[in-house]
């Protein structure tokens, strides 16, 4: 496992038929100007995020909770794309939807105000709100609301909720997810402290099909070492907005 940055080869390079699955975290959406988890823990309104992000926080406090995520959607508005995120729609349209994957914990826009077309938010989505009753079939909609002046009420008379997985709950679309890894070739991590699972586990997946003989690589990038980096292949440390523009070589 090579972990010389400064040795890495430049491109990571797709030949021919390899497919390519690609986990974000909050780290590319960093040079945007959107806090990442670790430096907003404790930021907001001194509580941990995963105290506030949580079914027990909002059933304990839902006024802080929409004020947590209102302020995150204010600020998300104020916001635009960097140059990682523009690289990866391009690298999208370049493979297109069976050769290319892209699964973010991110809850902002970024990805798709970037040009990406296919997102999967598996920790869902800041602009959206649902029912907090899992019984009302009202579904999550599109929801730009940041100011909360009185707690929003579904028609049904529960309380709404941001549209959002918090600790606890199951991330949206796992089977997806989990066909996806199964058939990728190269997989690569952008910006994510592999502090969170399931999704820090995804590189173990990719591992245990080298184990059962299936070719694979692994790269993380991002600013610092993850804490799942032995997983990795390779781990190229910088900006991503600076690394991604030309990191893909796509053969043929
Ligand atoms: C589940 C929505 C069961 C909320 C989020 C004990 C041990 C292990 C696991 C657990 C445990 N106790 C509980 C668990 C499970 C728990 C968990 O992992 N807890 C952690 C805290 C220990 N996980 C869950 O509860 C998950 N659900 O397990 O259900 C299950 C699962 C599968 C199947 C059946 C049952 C649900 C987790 C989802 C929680 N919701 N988000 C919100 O956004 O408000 S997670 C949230 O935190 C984010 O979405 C993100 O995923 C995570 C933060 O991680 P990162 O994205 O990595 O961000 P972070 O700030 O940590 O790191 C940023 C990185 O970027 C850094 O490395 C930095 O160096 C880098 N960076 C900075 N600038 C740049 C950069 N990189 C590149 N360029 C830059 N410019």
């Amino acid at each position: 496992m090579s972990h010389q940055p400064a040795l890495a080869t430049p491109h990571i390079s797709l030949t021919p038929g390899e497919s390519i699955f690609v986990l974000t975290g909050a780290g590319i959406s960093a040079e945007s100007g959107i806090r990442t988890f670790r430096d907003a823990n404790g930021l907001w309104e001194e509580h941990r995020v995963e105290d506030v992000a949580t079914p027990e926080g909002f059933a304990a406090d839902p006024a802080l909770v929409w004020r947590f995520y209102g302020q995150r959607r204010a600020q998300a508005l104020t916001v635009q794309p960097n140059p990682a995120h523009r690289a990866l729609a391009a690298l999208e349209a370049r493979l297109g939807p069976e050769r290319f994957f892209l699964c973010t914990q991110n809850v902002d826009h970024l990805h798709e105000a970037g040009g990406s077309t296919e997102v999967l938010h598996m920790h869902g989505e800041l602009f959206r709100t649902r029912c907090s009753d899992p019984r009302c079939p009202k579904l999550p909609f599109h929801d730009e609301r940041h100011d909360f002046p009185t707690l929003p009420r579904c028609e049904c008379g529960a309380l709404q909720r941001p549209h959002i997985v918090w600790f606890g709950e199951i991330p949206f679309e796992m089977h997806r997810i989990k066909r996806r890894l199964q058939a990728s070739h190269v997989f690569v991590t952008i910006g994510s402290s592999g502090a969170v699972y399931p999704a820090a586990g995804f590189v173990r997946e990719m591992l245990y099909r080298r184990e059962n003989g299936e070719r694979v690589r692994t790269v993380y990038v991002g600013l610092e070492r993850p804490e799942n980096a032995d997983a990795f292949d390779e781990v190229r440390l910088g900006p991503a907005g600076v690394l991604l523009p030309g990191l893909f070589a796509v053969e043929g």
